[in-house]
């Protein structure tokens, strides 16, 4: 029987239900908001991912394409800081104090694409590190909408509770790879294991369009191949503490700058403090 039928816990909630929400996703590295977005929104928030990364898709060829800057080219997805029961989510994630957006994206995955091997989104913090590791060393937890609905069949995301927390060890029969970044079969060669289907204490994640999808920054995940045929929209967000000070960072862009600066009054608050992207910087030992 598939993990998320067996869970001696419940992991999809009301949006309502922000402490149980929290709950769940501090003590087992993730959780489901059923109907967090209304409609009207999914329809917009796909309409935003096509008309920002159709272009790209097109003129690139590429059968998936992730846009990892996608608030700043979309004031429709920036609407959602000013939607209160997903800020009191955000905010309650983040022990309620004071938060500032960490990061987004954007995903287009056409019908056809292949798997995408486990791994987890932390990274350490040894030079010469990137912008990932930064931002994937805050805290902050993704809060995922897959506008169309997942599962196992769709190019869905899979996931292992329980694999959020420093001491976790790699599922039975596998191994590790290169600071714990994602793990292969023992007596494979040491590459990213790409089957979603033959992991211990893995599951899909099954949700409808309009249901978020949170996980914390070290929980590993992986994504299931896209046998479905309606292209595969999605978008998320994360916010940090604003206690969380990078010892190094790179130049703010200048379309970092320009989404800051034209952001409504009831969102500055919270895009005061972002940093953006910083493409292909890395730090440096001093
Ligand atoms: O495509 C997805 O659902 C997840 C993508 C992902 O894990 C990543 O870009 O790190």
């Amino acid at each position: 029987m598939p993990a998320h039928a067996t869970l001696p816990y419940r992991f999809e909630f009301d949006k309502n239900e922000v402490r149980n929400i929290v709950e769940c996703n501090k003590q087992h590295g993730f959780a489901i908001v059923k109907g967090m977005l209304p409609p009207a929104m999914v329809e917009m928030l796909k309409a935003e991912v096509r008309r920002v990364l159709e272009p790209v898709i097109q003129s690139s060829g590429v059968i998936t394409y992730t846009h990892t800057q996608f608030i700043e080219c979309s004031p429709v997805y920036a609407s959602l800081m000013a939607y209160e029961p997903y800020m009191q989510i955000a905010r309650a994630l983040n022990d309620d104090e004071p938060i500032t957006l960490n990061r987004s994206a954007a995903i287009y995955k056409k019908a056809g694409c292949g798997p995408m091997a486990w791994h987890t989104d932390w990274g350490p913090l040894e030079h010469p590190y990137d912008t990932n590791a930064v931002l994937n060393n805050s805290g902050a937890n993704s809060m995922w909408f897959y506008l169309n609905g997942i599962d196992d069949v769709r190019g869905g995301l899979a996931i292992i509770p329980d694999s959020h927390t420093e001491d976790w060890n790699a599922p039975e029969g596998f191994a590790f790879t290169k600071h714990n970044k994602s793990f292969y079969r023992k007596g494979d060669a040491p590459a990213p294991h790409t089957r979603m289907d033959d992991v211990p204490g893995a599951m899909p994640v099954i949700a409808e369009p309009g249901d978020m999808i949170l996980f914390a920054e070290r929980t590993y995940h992986g994504v299931y191949p896209h046998l479905g045929t309606e292209t595969r929209l999605s978008c998320g967000m994360s916010f940090r503490k604003i206690s969380y000070k990078p010892e190094q960072v790179w130049p703010l862009t200048e379309s970092a700058r320009r989404f800051i600066d034209s952001s409504a009054p009831e969102i500055k608050p919270l895009v005061e403090g972002y940093i953006g992207m910083g493409g292909d910087w890395r730090s440096v030992a001093r």
